[in-house]
């Protein structure tokens, strides 16, 4: 059984300030990681994280998005950089609680096409996970055809993965403690874009990463059940538990 979790970088860090870690949010995290693992909930682990206050800081300072390239490599390396900074401390609070986790840098690995698609060979994830490594990928600057370098959010690098590595369930950990209706109650389960398009307002299909709309739509595509949780449901949800939204397509 594997998982996939992505770490929110707005709850692992602090978005306010540049480069600022959310070191309690970070070690509650792990803590959670490093029980689930202990007491055999989960077996096969993959994490992925976001930028937070370290890559989209960066990021913005050389107006890079998830379109908008650079062929500037300062600029690549910078991004990377602050991107590599964050990987090192979720790598070490995990460590610190003897959770197996290596690195795996998608700019290294990954590239766009013309059209935007994304590539990412998991055979390495794969086999990590078959030593008994916790992988942890990232949001990360990728090489992009005709454009130089754009912006990977953790978001693609969750749904790549996850679809590359078969993975049975995907679990999203973020700041908001699922996909909310017209009264802010949390929506336990979508099955369909139409059930939600207006509240999610608008289908911009150039919305793939920051967005709540694109989120639900790459995710109702994803053959797994992937479920949209706050930070207090991270146990639950390793557990086995569904709390948040659940999407199943
Ligand atoms: O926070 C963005 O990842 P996200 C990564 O998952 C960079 O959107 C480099 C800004």
């Amino acid at each position: 059984m594997t998982t996939v979790l992505k770490l929110g970088g707005s709850v692992v860090t602090d978005k306010d300030r540049p480069e600022a870690l959310d070191g309690p949010a970070l070690d509650a995290a792990a803590d959670a990681v490093a029980d689930a693992l202990s007491s055999g909930d989960v077996d096969d682990l993959v994490v992925v994280h976001g930028g937070g206050s370290f890559g989209h800081h960066h990021a913005s300072e050389h107006g890079v998005s998830t379109t908008e390239g650079t062929r500037d490599a300062g600029a690549v390396v910078q991004i990377h950089g602050a991107m590599k900074t964050l990987d090192e401390f979720v790598l070490a609070r995990l460590h610190d609680r003897s959770v197996p986790a290596v690195p795996v840098h998608p700019l290294s690995v990954a590239s766009r096409d013309r059209g935007g698609d994304l590539s990412l060979p998991t055979r390495g994830v794969e086999t990590m996970l078959g030593e008994g490594f916790v992988p942890v990928l990232h949001g990360d600057v990728v090489a992009h055809e005709g454009a130089g370098a754009t912006i990977l959010s953790g978001d693609e690098v969750v749904t790549a993965v996850a679809e590359g590595v078969g993975a049975d369930r995907v679990g999203f950990c973020s700041t908001v403690p699922g996909v909310l209706d017209g009264d802010e109650a949390v929506i336990p389960e979508i099955r369909s874009y139409e059930e939600v398009a207006d509240l999610l307002g608008g289908s911009d299909a150039t919305d793939v990463t920051g967005g709540m709309a694109g989120k639900v739509r790459a995710l109702l595509d994803l053959g797994a059940p992937a479920t949209i949780f706050g930070p207090d449901d991270l146990r639950a949800f390793l557990a086995g538990e569904q709390p948040g939204t659940l999407i199943r397509g």
